[in-house]
């Protein structure tokens, strides 16, 4: 074991995409580990009849995997944060964590706007849930940091070329005497999906329980996750995380890499012209522990960075996939009510600063395709890969003019 011998971490949501490979190096930096997960994303996979492209094990295989390749033991607790209040909150009072992990959220857009059942599940789902968190650690009477995994897409992504600041926006506001006073307010919220909305409204609950009650709270606004494997997850292949590819939950940058070592075209939506945040599964990990490790100090405010390493245009990203694997682009209807061009300027230097050396996208992109993506290319199911959520009906979208 390193130094964190004793520090106690929750993981919420640690068998998912960011928080398998999180639980992982946690235990293997000398935090002691429990994931809590209601597997609420494995039968999504059911109900979507999808599975990921990388065969992953059930969380016992996993756990027992992992203790066999390390010696190392992470605990599990099977439960729903949304619901199951009383064993949430009492398993915080017996574990009493130094930090909590919040990872435990439905994060697919599309997914989210499926239909008015997937729009009231996500909302009930991700709001429940993290005021269910909140409450219980003050009901628990627990000092310890809840680190949370937000979004960029709560900014709406940029505007007129000013650059994203990390959570507050400097304002300065007219006063009845005429003075001006300048004030931080949290940057206004212009969410695009339903799903991007829960997470603008945990900023309103993290706002509140920081204020009223005291919680130290960082809130990461992370980009868009590409790549699968950590050093961790690729000691054993039972220990391999999820590829999402389908229409749903595949992210485009792990979809076009997937698409590419198909031999399926590169959906580009629309013009392409949408510029996002991205960040690596690797410096995903990395960012946990460097939040972990430089908790918010009693009084402080809700403490926000922006958890990405570099800025792509869709269009641009097609191309350079398209470049070193020969595979075609083909720009599709946009399913989405997004904006068809934007540009994205993003202030991430805390995370810098607190010591994060980024994965550029070039480094890793070959290997990615050929070990992941072109290893388990025989799972894809190729009626699965177009998007097939819209975001707007037929009569709304003759009666509404873009924005
Ligand atoms: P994921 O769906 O793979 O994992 C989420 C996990 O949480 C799943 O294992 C799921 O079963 C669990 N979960 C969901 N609701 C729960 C509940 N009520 N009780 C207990 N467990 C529950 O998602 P991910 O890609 O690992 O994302 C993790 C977090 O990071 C999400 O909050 C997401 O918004 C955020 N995020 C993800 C990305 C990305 O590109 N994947 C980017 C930015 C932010
Ligand atoms: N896109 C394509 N082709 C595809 C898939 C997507 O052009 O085949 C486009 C979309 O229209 C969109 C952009 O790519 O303009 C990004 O889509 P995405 O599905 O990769 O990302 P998004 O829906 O924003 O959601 C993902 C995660 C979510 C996280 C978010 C971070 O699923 O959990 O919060 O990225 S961010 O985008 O920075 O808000």
């Amino acid at each position: 074991m390193r130094q964190n011998g004793n520090a106690h971490i929750l993981v919420l949501g640690g068998d998912g995409f960011c928080g398998w490979p999180t639980a992982l190096f946690l235990s293997r930096e000398g935090y002691t580990v429990t994931i809590v997960d209601n597997f609420s994303r494995r039968r999504i996979d059911e109900e979507l009849g999808v599975e990921s492209l990388t065969p992953i094990e059930s969380i016992g295989q996993r756990l027992q995997c992992w203790w066999e390749t390390t010696g190392l033991n992470i605990r599990l607790h099977r439960l729903d944060l949304a619901c199951d209040y009383e064993p949430l909150m009492e398993l915080i009072a017996e574990t009493q964590p130094a930090a909590i992990v919040h990872f435990a959220e439905q994060r697919a857009a599309p997914y989210s706007m499926k239909s008015s059942r997937h729009k009231r599940y996500t909302v009930s789902n991700n709001i429940n849930a993290t005021n269910n968190l909140l409450a219980a650690v003050v009901d628990a009477g627990v000092d310890c940091h809840i680190v949370h995994l937000g979004t960029m897409g709560v900014y709406g992504y940029g505007s007129a070329g000013m650059k994203i600041p990390e959570g507050y926006l400097d304002v300065e506001i007219p006063m009845a005497d005429g003075q001006r006073v300048s004030q931080q307010i949290l940057y206004p919220t212009n969410p695009g999906s339903i799903y991007h909305l829960t997470k603008s409204q945990d900023q309103l609950l993290f706002a509140y329980y920081n204020k009223n009650d005291g919680v130290r709270i960082t809130d990461l606004h992370q980009g868009i996750v590409w790549g699968t494997q950590t050093v961790e997850t690729s000691l054993d292949e039972r220990l391999i995380n999820r590829f999402d590819y389908d229409g749903d939950y595949g992210t485009v940058l792990n979809r076009f890499l997937m698409q590419a070592a198909t031999g399926h075209e590169l959906t580009v939506h629309g013009t392409g012209g949408q510029t996002r945040a991205f960040i690596h599964i690797s410096d995903t990990v990395r960012c946990i522990q460097l939040a972990i490790n430089s908790p918010p100090v009693a009084g402080e405010r809700v403490r926000i960075m922006n958890q990405m390493t570099e800025t792509h245009r869709v269009r641009d990203l097609a191309k350079m996939i398209a470049d070193v694997s020969g595979a075609k682009v083909a720009f599709v209807d946009n399913p989405r009510n997004e904006a068809a061009e934007n540009d994205l300027f993003v202030e991430n230097a805390s995370l810098c600063n607190l010591g994060l050396k980024p994965t550029f996208l070039a480094q890793g992109l070959l290997e990615e395709i050929s070990e992941v993506a072109g290893k388990y290319a025989y799972r894809c199911n190729a009626d699965l890969i177009p998007c097939r959520s819209y975001w707007r009906t037929h009569k709304v979208q003759e009666s509404t003019p873009d924005v």
